[in-house]
């Protein structure tokens, strides 16, 4: 498996967001990713740093999915962050955990062009899985909207790429339900949209991810959501996985990408199901065994910094079936 990142994404580093009236300390952490580089570095995996992959015709390609008036704001509103740690946007804005710093626009772009390079890459060399290390995350991003720590939506730019290929089905697996990838796909039936996650009555992001939104137009039907219980045993878990493994390969896509997070774990500060270290090990076994498709994996969320190598690690070894040390 070949592992991609760019250290530019240190860069995008706030130091707060706000919850419930409260300042507290931002989550989506630059270590989140050194945490992962390193784990993918001690297990030998072969890893590119692509900083530096910018390239100026890149905000176009954006525009297939986001509006221009919502590119332009980021890009105004993030250059205007002078001697400040922060702005917290009034508009194109879900919620008060999104903020932008100085280079966050920047950031966000690399962080957006570096799914879509990973998945020229993936086309290129049909049958090596490449795992992406995206920061800022994406999936809460939709067409004119920020959310939950997300500015551009990586792996639907890449699936949107990869679509003109062949069927894509995205699988996501992280403890959020993805928003933005869901409305991005919502009226479309080239692109699967699978999603496990805590039940929106009780986590964010609250306004989707129910089971009865099945897809409109030409994309009804193409869209499945499983919402859990927050207490839901790893057992529970693997169980709702095969049955979206099923409806994958119901649809047998040339391509599959994965919205991996590691928020499902029991002990993350933010989300947490009740996913203990090893089931990990086994959600990586299964995705291996049952899904035979070329894989991108896009790293969405997962907050607990002292555990997301150990995460990290354990997916892997079972996704490379590899044994277990
Ligand atoms: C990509 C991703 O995983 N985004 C998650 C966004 C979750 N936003 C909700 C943040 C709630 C903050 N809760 C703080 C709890 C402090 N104990
Ligand atoms: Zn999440």
């Amino acid at each position: 498996m070949l592992v991609l990142f760019s250290s530019d994404h240190k860069r995008h580093n706030p130091k707060f967001e706000y919850y419930n009236g409260a300042k507290i300390p931002y989550a989506e952490r630059p270590e989140r990713i050194e945490k992962i580089v390193e784990a993918c570095r001690e297990m030998g995996l072969e890893l590119k740093d692509l900083k530096g992959i910018r390239t100026n015709k890149f905000t176009d390609k954006i525009e297939v999915l986001h509006s221009k008036q919502y590119i332009e704001y980021l890009k105004q509103t993030s250059g205007q962050v002078k001697n400040k740690d922060h702005i917290i946007p009034s508009v194109f804005i879900k919620d008060t955990h999104t903020p932008l710093t100085e280079s966050t626009y920047s950031v966000a772009l690399e962080s957006a062009e570096l799914a879509v390079e990973a998945a020229r890459r993936l086309k290129l060399n049909n049958s090596q899985s490449i795992y992406v290390l995206c920061r800022p995350p994406g999936h809460h991003a939709e067409e004119e909207s920020m959310a939950g720590y997300c500015y551009f939506n990586n792996i639907a730019l890449a699936a949107n790429d990869l679509s003109i290929d062949g069927k894509v089905a995205i699988l996501d697996i992280d403890f959020h339900h993805g928003n933005g990838t869901q409305k991005m796909f919502y009226r479309r039936d080239d692109v699967l949209y699978v999603s496990l996650h805590a039940d929106p009555k009780a986590a964010f992001p609250y306004q989707s991810g129910f089971s009865d939104e099945l897809g409109e137009a030409k994309g009804a039907g193409f869209n499945y959501n499983i919402p859990l219980p927050v207490d839901t045993t790893p057992k529970l878990y693997l169980k709702a996985l095969n049955n979206a493994i099923d409806r994958i390969n119901e649809y047998k896509p040339k391509y599959l990408l994965i919205s991996l997070g590691f928020d499902t774990f029991v002990d993350d500060p933010i989300g947490g199901l009740g996913l203990t270290e090893k089931t990990y090990f086994k959600i990586g076994q299964i995705l291996n065994e049952h899904l035979k498709y070329p894989t991108l994996i896009v790293q969405e969320g997962g907050y607990n910094i002292d555990k997301l190598g150990e995460l990290a690690k354990n997916f892997v070894t079972g996704f490379e079936n590899r044994y277990p040390s």
